[in-house]
């Protein structure tokens, strides 16, 4: 209780300082992490993204490891999803297989058996379809001479639908409503910030004619995915754009994370923002004013930290359509700053809100997870982050970051009022 309240206090000190100055956003936390209760309001639902690290260095390993219902790493990712228990849940970084296997076999093996003594939970609608990640393109996109390799593919990926999602929800998805970008080619989108060889007179020819004609904008890929709550359909808006790393001075990756980003910003904002977006099979535009939607995912960018380009996520966080006025908060990802210090102490966002548990020599923890809706429509209540502190009962879940118990990244939720 001591420690907490230090840290409370300390926190509400950072709180203060940085609402004043980076953000108007409330902060949220769950004040127990041992009993993190359902929302009483019967039209609340709890939105939650989670980078889950279901990810495997093989096609099929997924599939072998989720066969063994005592794989710890998995039962940790159950459990934590049993604890927070979502209404509606994307996981990022969950390798795509055509048959669903790889989800059924969460489901039964693992959400369906109680976690150390945790309610099981029951996802019955589930939607998932091909990701970019490890799709051979044939060309050499990372110009190291071959055209295999994952730098090659049409997103980073060792071997087809690596590093994939999918999303789970209590409620039904309309299926046959559901759009995808997965192919929308990158030279599409007007005033891409398509990357520069620096050696040439030519402006943004990093990649050649040829390669801009193949190259997809989405790593992985973008779904529009209505769900209908209480009579009323939620779009749920679903990607998890490249990191803006692991590239050279051109910013290939920065670049794609940012555009990848303002796809969704542009999707929201209104017919004329979202004119240029088509479809995978060819229908045109975004939404419409009037629609409800909720932004769910890993999108690789922190608002004061890390190395966004043209920071990336105020695209979405001031997006005149979006309502992040509410910040889910975690103590434990404040306390876990602290500790470990180095990059950390010289951010300037508020590690309170952090979501994932990086390095902390490079680049330190950061806010990468969203769960954004919509102004119309919706209203946020409150949220959190699963990350527990030191003296939490439910500590053993996270760990430090390194070795990864359940996963580098935090689950995110938001409790919101469907009007
Ligand atoms: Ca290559
Ligand atoms: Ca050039
Ligand atoms: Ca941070
Ligand atoms: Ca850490």
């Amino acid at each position: 209780m001591k420690l907490k309240n230090t840290l409370l206090i300390a926190l509400l000190a950072v709180i203060c300082s940085a609402n004043s100055l980076a953000t108007q956003a409330k902060v949220c936390m769950p004040n127990d992490m041992d009993a993190v209760k359902p929302s009483k309001h019967d039209r609340t639902v709890r939105f939650a993204t989670f980078n889950a690290f279901l990810n495997r260095n093989t096609a099929g390993q997924l599939i072998t490891d989720l066969q063994d219902t005592s794989n710890s790493q998995i039962s940790a990712v159950a459990e934590i999803i049993q604890r927070t228990r979502p209404d509606v849940l994307l996981l990022n970084e969950f390798d795509f297989d055509e048959n669903g296997e790889a989800i059924a076999l969460f489901q039964d093996n693992f959400l369906s058996l109680p976690q150390n003594g945790q309610k099981p939970i029951h996802y019955p609608h589930i939607y998932l379809a091909p990701s970019n990640t490890g799709i051979p393109s044939g060309l050499d996109f990372d110009n190291d001479g071959s055209t295999s390799g994952p730098g090659d593919a049409f997103g980073f990926g060792f071997f087809p639908g690596q590093f994939a999602m999918v999303l789970l929800s209590r409620y039904p998805i309309a299926d046959r409503k559901v759009r995808t970008f997965q192919k929308f080619l990158w030279k599409d989108m007007p005033g891409a910030l398509l990357p520069d060889d620096a050696e040439t007179t030519e402006p943004n020819d990093y990649y050649s004619k040829e390669e801009l004609a193949e190259f997809r904008l989405s790593s992985k890929s973008h779904w529009d995915i209505p769900i209908y709550i209480n009579k009323r359909i939620v779009h749920i808006l679903a990607a998890h754009p490249t990191p803006p790393v692991f590239d050279g001075p051109e910013d290939r990756n920065g670049k794609r994370n940012h555009d990848e980003i303002r796809f969704w910003a542009d999707y929201v904002k209104g017919r004329y923002s979202s004119r240029y977006i088509v479809d995978d099979h060819g229908r045109r535009g975004g939404l419409n004013r009037w629609s409800r939607f909720v932004i769910l995912g890993d999108y690789n960018a922190d608002p004061n930290d890390g190395d966004s380009t043209n920071n990336a996520i105020t695209q979405l966080l001031k997006n005149p359509t979006i309502d992040a006025s509410i910040a889910p908060a975690s103590l434990g990802g404040f306390e876990d700053a602290e500790n470990e210090g180095q990059l950390n102490d010289i951010h300037l966002g508020n590690a309170a809100l952090d979501t994932a548990d990086f390095n902390p020599a490079n680049p330190g923890n950061l806010r990468v997870d969203y769960v954004l809706p919509s102004k119309f429509g919706l209203s946020p209540v409150c949220g959190g982050i699963f990350w527990p502190t030191t003296k939490d009962e439910s500590r053993y879940l996270v760990g430090d970051g390194f070795p990864v118990v359940s996963s580098d990244h935090h689950l995110v939720w938001l409790d919101i009022i469907v009007r």
